[in-house]
């Protein structure tokens, strides 16, 4: 198409979608969320720059409409690359600019600047193609539409929708379709079912013998994880998953009272479980299902909480068991936490001997650093995270294993080998996947015979408390050092140490969240009093240095 028609269809079609007066958005933690009716023009916006990296990177993109654990009618979009990660931070400034632009020729121009700058080949005659999923939310449909739309105004770069998927689904489609591997939602559920069973199969015989004596039940947030999960389950052997809040009528709300979000960070059960659920073993999705944590009811009614640190931990303790089986190659093993990780698990997975990296909030950083192993595992306490395999780890692993199948059949190390090689297929290479995690813990408290109270008994938490505070503008506050020392406005920092120092074991931080509009206040200590003291204190000079007089909420 000619630059001049393709001006003025991008001008036509950007007309359609004016951004509503004052709207400010930032790409954030992950993409753009607000309330889903002021959206349309942000997805619209995305819906062109998706297109614009399909025909930079000569490769398939995925656009994810999802606001993940926020309310049912926020709503929110974001990219991934063709790894299937987050898209590049590169690119971050530029959306920005995008969505925050005020009319359409100034969106035009733009790109058309931006074209220019990164010499994306744009009316060339190059194609392109973007990959579309939603998640269950009101809003989603017809932001999907404007998704399409934007992409229309790209020419040479079509759009294939896929309708309702979990975020880590289409991850994982992006990436396996860019490698040339088969990506469609039945190849996900084979390749997590089948690896599961591979590892069900390399099983000790003991642990087949003295199966864990506790049903599964998972709360899928009453999002688009239930429905999903009752499908991976039918092609499952050797574990049975029961379903609750998975989004039907009457079952609730998303992401209302129940999630891995609330779970997590509320420390209760979801809607829809009580004190008889105590012999269960429960798990929570989160809206989008890509954070998973797990938890038990006690008899109280409260729960014993396993959230991704103690996952981290099982999983880097299952991992470095299967790696001292296997001779012969030096495996850098390295584990990705933020400050939000409990002090206790960081401890745990340093006498386990292992290096533990902090990054900022968001698995676009963690997974990051992650890849720089050979085998890097991140979470973070919110139940988010995945193992990665390096390329290069992978190869040697391959040979290994045909080396030990006609040398060693039957032995541990050979078994170790073939364990290894079935979790890099069962974990989601892409991103955190709740899918790929529960399978992955289900799996080895089968192996180790542990009950979920078992596992929680790695170590000890350190009791924690988060809570939220609204204030005028998130932006004012600045950290530093992975996100645990604030840098603007200037006093706060002091202001928090001081509270610290009154505290044993206390810790403290605050940041901007990157998905709410709110400050994030966390704190730890030695007893769960002290700990919920230190948070609302610290609280309250946040309200204080910036000034609002806003209500702090829990969480
Ligand atoms: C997203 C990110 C996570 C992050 C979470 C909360 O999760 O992918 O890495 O921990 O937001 O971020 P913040 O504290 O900045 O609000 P999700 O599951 O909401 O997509």
């Amino acid at each position: 198409m000619e630059q001049g028609n393709q001006r003025s269809l991008l001008l036509r079609l950007a007309s359609l979608f004016p951004c509503p007066p004052g709207l400010r958005l930032s790409y954030g933690t992950a993409g753009f969320r607000a309330n889903g009716s002021l959206l349309k023009s942000t997805v619209f916006r995305v819906g062109v720059l998706a297109a614009l990296r399909s025909l930079k990177t000569r490769a398939a993109i995925g656009l994810m409409i999802t606001a993940s654990h926020n309310p049912a009618l926020d709503n929110g979009v974001k990219i991934a690359d063709p790894h299937g990660g987050m898209m590049t931070q590169e690119w971050e400034p530029f959306a920005d600019e995008l969505a925050n632009a005020d009319s359409p020729d100034s969106v035009v121009q733009l790109i058309f600047d931006f074209v220019k700058k990164q010499d994306i080949p744009f009316g060339q005659g190059q194609t392109g193609e973007v990959i579309l999923a939603r998640d269950t939310r009101p809003s989603g449909e017809t932001l999907l539409e404007a998704a399409k739309q934007g992409i229309s105004a790209v020419a040479g770069v079509v759009s294939i929708d896929l309708g309702v998927l979990t975020t880590p689904q289409l991850h994982w489609m992006v990436r396996n379709k860019n490698k040339g591997l088969k990506a469609t939602e039945f190849d996900y559920f084979s390749q997590l079912s089948d690896s599961f069973r591979i590892l069900m199969d390399l099983m000790p015989e003991e642990a087949v013998d003295s199966a864990v004596d506790e049903k599964l039940v998972v709360d899928g947030s009453n999002g688009v994880g239930g429905e999903k999960l009752k499908e991976l389950n039918k092609l499952l052997c050797g574990l049975d998953i029961q379903v609750r809040n998975s989004g039907k009528e009457g079952e609730g709300l998303l992401n209302e009272r129940v999630g891995a979000d609330f779970v997590q960070k509320e420390k209760v059960a979801p809607l829809g479980f009580s004190p008889i659920d105590v012999e269960l073993r429960c798990a929570s999705l989160d809206g989008d299902a890509d954070r998973i944590v797990y938890f038990h009811v006690l008899p109280t009614g409260h729960i014993s909480l396993v959230d991704g640190d103690k996952i981290l931990s099982l999983f880097a303790l299952f991992i470095k068991e299967q790696l001292n089986l296997l001779a012969g190659h030096p495996v850098k093993l390295g584990v990705v936490q933020t400050a939000y990780a409990n002090g206790a698990s960081t401890d745990y997975l340093k006498k386990l001997g292992l290096e533990v990296l902090f990054t900022k909030t968001g698995v676009k950083y963690l997974h990051e650093r992650a890849s720089e192993y050979d085998i890097g595992i991140y979470f973070e306490a919110n139940g988010h995270g995945t193992i990665l395999f390096s390329e290069e780890f992978l190869r040697w692993l391959e040979v290994r294993r045909s080396e030990l199948a006609s040398t060693k059949a039957g032995s541990e190390e050979q078994k170790a080998s073939e364990r290894l090689w079935a979790i890099s297929s069962l974990v989601n290479q892409a991103t955190g996947d709740a899918f790929s995690g529960l399978l992955l813990v289900e799996v080895i408290l089968q192996y180790k015979r542990w009950s979920v109270k078992r596992w929680n008994e790695l170590y000890e938490d350190l009791p924690s408390r988060q809570v939220k505070v609204k204030v005028k503008d998130r932006n004012a506050v600045v950290t530093e050092n992975a996100e645990t020392t604030v840098v603007t406005p200037k006093g706060l920092q002091e202001a928090i140490n001081s509270e610290i120092a009154k505290y044993t074991q206390g810790r403290s931080f605050v940041r901007p969240s990157g998905t709410e509009d709110v400050i994030r206040v966390y704190a730890e200590a030695s007893t769960q009093d002290a700990a919920d003291s230190l948070a609302q204190s610290v609280a309250n000079h946040v309200d204080f240095f910036l000034g609002c007089g806003c209500t702090t909420s829990k969480h």
